[in-house]
């Protein structure tokens, strides 16, 4: 009996796996729509009757019912590198040029060309054959666990059509929102009074992070994969890969060519910058790898991207436009940042009526007035920016534009230091920054508040409610039902939700303060090499820049930030309201693996001279992956000097003090 109903299941699950595949995939479908619902129906009408038989790679099993509270961060298994890029072809002629100096052999290769699409990078891992594992890029090391909305993507396969799936399998890919849906998720969120998302690579990295999976569901995302880490039986080039790809069940874009020579790849780069205009969905350049692997693996990667891969972007879209006014923002670390406010205009799908003007500079050097006809154009970043002024079209009587000498915001006189382009707020009781620092304090990747939003900070810091980002673990219920449309029940919400943030990791809490240059990542690293506040306020910036990752600049504006009397109150004061100033255990997402003791435990290094393979900056970042401390003079203290081309000095005192010398060879075989 469950025997034959098993058998049952098993093949309307086949059949509706291969309906799927014909229809999301191959994008030619097998069978009527009305066919596939009533497959589909007998299916869920059998695992209702027999839950029991129901896995999580059903085709009923996409979408789940249970809203996800948060997600979790996780290590990937294999970083997501991400791509140089290159903006016209003698760019992309030097790349050729430089790797093929590197192997310092082979002539002309195979280039394989892949539509850039302007999506959302994931990773997605099947263990089995099966769908376990999908996360967002991140920083490219850890990322976000967004499996339960990875489920809800039809191109995405639930299992592997593999027959003896290798234990773990890697794919990665852009997920992306056509342009159609992307239009109607705005209708509608504008229809519902809800702020619409700028462009569509916004809106699918949102829908991504939504915590419901039945809106994920509702919003058509799509996939196209693009690396495959197949164990056992690897493919030997990328063209390979991607046929492989189809062939296992994903949507592999149809418009990729094998190309014989960069002259080839200037071809479909030119050819495409047209026809892209009438896809879908939204690209913004051509992918170029090299396709053989074994190649590829010669070449390996630098810090930040492979060697053998490039992205040739296409120029971003301009539009002219009035401007009909300009005005200053103050930002939370007091830059005052000079934007127009123009004309709304359609660009790059969507339409815009600010621009950042940057700053004073580059308003003179362009000339920039009120009443100008400018040209704008949008790169990657949502605010578009000025990027020449249409002279002729001038009207008459405009005047060169001056920002304004004192703040808008507090009215102190704005300070522009010598040298620096930047012109800033320095009273540090400024509204305008205190709002910032509150905005940012709350934000989704700090201490997550929910409720504390830009409506309610600028409320409570006109109220003076909030003098200090610590005032806000003191407020009252009854303080915030003062405010606008603020109900007891909001307010206690929000009371609770300021007081749940206490919990956040030392991590968070340290991005949260806004120091300058400490981002996310930067917050991570710093608080795995100093657990506890106390340890990173005392560090001195040479300690501060040993740790692998950190640079200079970031170190020293860590270490003023903690010389800064106001800021060692505010510590204090958050302390003593008990958030996480410290790292705990169950927040330390190491691995085994850097945890092992490195190569260079304690060693100081010298590096002197030129490394023309690896670059000077790499040759450090792998003397400080390894544990070792990178400094400047040669001493006795001093274990190793690093030796390039044309070293100097540095090199004789290390041979008058018998400090052992290493070759940028010998160096990566220690490494190793
Ligand atoms: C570890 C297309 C994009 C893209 C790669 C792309 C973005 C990035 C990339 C992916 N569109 N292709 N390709 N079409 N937007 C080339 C960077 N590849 C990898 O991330 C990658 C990562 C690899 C190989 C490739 O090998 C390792 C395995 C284990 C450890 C270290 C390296």
């Amino acid at each position: 009996m469950t025997a034959n109903i098993q058998k049952e299941i098993q093949q309307l699950r086949e059949q509706l796996t291969k309906a799927g595949y014909a229809y999301y995939v191959l994008d030619n479908p097998i069978m009527p729509d009305a066919v596939y619902d009533q497959l589909y129906r007998q299916l869920q009408d059998l695992e209702s009757q027999h839950p029991e038989l129901i896995t999580p790679d059903s085709p009923t099993q996409r979408v789940g019912d249970k809203p996800a509270s948060q997600f979790t961060s996780v290590r990937h298994n294999i970083p997501l590198y991400s791509l140089e890029n290159a903006f016209n072809n003698a760019e992309l002629q030097k790349w050729q040029e430089r790797w093929q100096r590197q192997i310092a052999a082979v002539e002309e290769v195979e280039y394989v060309c892949e539509l850039k699409i302007d999506g959302s990078a994931l990773a997605l891992t099947y263990e089995d054959g099966v769908l376990t594992r999908g996360v967002t890029r991140g920083d490219g090391i850890t990322g976000e666990d967004i499996t339960q909305n990875v489920r809800t993507i039809r191109a995405i396969p639930l299992r592997l059509n593999l027959e003896n799936p290798p234990a773990v399998v890697e794919v990665r890919g852009e997920a992306f929102l056509p342009l159609d849906e992307f239009e109607r998720i705005n209708t509608e969120r504008e229809a519902k009074g809800e702020s619409s998302f700028a462009n569509p690579r916004n809106a699918a990295a949102g829908t991504l992070r939504q915590l419901d999976p039945k809106v994920v569901d509702e919003r058509k995302l799509n996939f196209f994969a693009y690396t495959l880490h197949l164990p056992d039986n690897p493919p030997q080039t990328q063209w390979q890969a991607l046929e492989v790809l189809k062939d296992l069940g994903f949507r592999v874009n149809p418009n990729r060519q094998l190309c014989p020579s960069l002259a080839a790849v200037e071809d479909y780069f030119q050819a495409w910058d047209t026809q892209r205009k009438t896809l879908p969905y939204l690209t913004d350049g051509v992918v170029v790898k090299i396709n053989s692997h074994s190649l590829q693996e010669q070449l390996g990667f630098t810090q930040k991207f492979p060697r053998w891969a490039i992205a040739l972007k296409y120029p971003a879209e301009e539009a002219p436009t009035q401007v009909l006014e300009i005005k200053v923002n103050v930002g939370r670390t007091g830059a005052v940042t000079p934007m127009a406010i123009m004309q709304p205009v359609l660009l790059a799908g969507t339409t815009v009526q600010r621009a950042t003007l940057h700053n004073q500079d580059r308003i003179t050097e362009l000339d920039i007035r009120v009443g100008d006809t400018v040209i704008i154009r949008k790169a990657g970043e949502i605010i578009p920016e000025v990027v020449r002024v249409l002279q002729d079209l001038r009207p008459e009587e405009t005047e060169p534009y001056q920002m304004p000498s004192h703040c808008p915001e507090c009215d102190s006189e704005l300070i522009r230091p010598t040298g620096e382009a930047v012109t800033r707020c320095v009273n540090s009781s400024c509204p305008a920054i205190l709002r910032g620092s509150l905005v940012h304090w709350a934000s989704r990747d700090a201490l997550d508040i929910n409720g504390l939003g830009e409506k309610i900070v600028e409320q409570v810091v006109e109220k003076k409610l909030v003098q200090s980002l610590a005032d806000l673990y003191e407020i009252s219920v009854e303080q915030l039902t003062s405010l606008e449309r603020m109900g007891k029940k909001s307010a206690q919400k929000l009371v609770d939700a300021i007081g749940v943030s206490k919990q956040q990791p030392f991590s968070r809490v340290l991005y949260g303060l806004g120091i300058r240059y400490v981002g996310k990542v930067n917050a991570e690293l710093l608080t795995e090499a100093f657990p506890t506040v106390d340890q990173l306020a005392q560090a001195s910036v040479e300690d501060l820049e040993a740790v692998y990752g950190i640079g200079l600049e970031i170190a020293q504006s860590v270490w003023q930030w903690f010389r800064v009397e106001a800021n060692q109150t505010l510590i204090a004061r958050l302390q003593a309201q008990s958030l996480q100033f410290s790292q705990t255990v169950s927040d330390d997402f190491t691995t085994d693996e850097t945890k092992a003791s490195p190569a260079f435990a304690g060693k100081t290094f010298v590096v002197t001279g030129s490394f023309p393979i690896l670059g000077r900056k790499e040759v450090e970042a792998l003397i400080k992956k390894a544990g070792g401390k990178v400094s400047s003079s040669v001493s006795k203290k001093t274990n190793y000097v690093l030796v390039g081309e044309n070293a100097g000095s540095k090199l004789t005192k290390a041979q008058e003090l018998g400090v052992v010398i290493l070759s940028e060879a010998q160096l990566q075989e220690m490494v190793n």
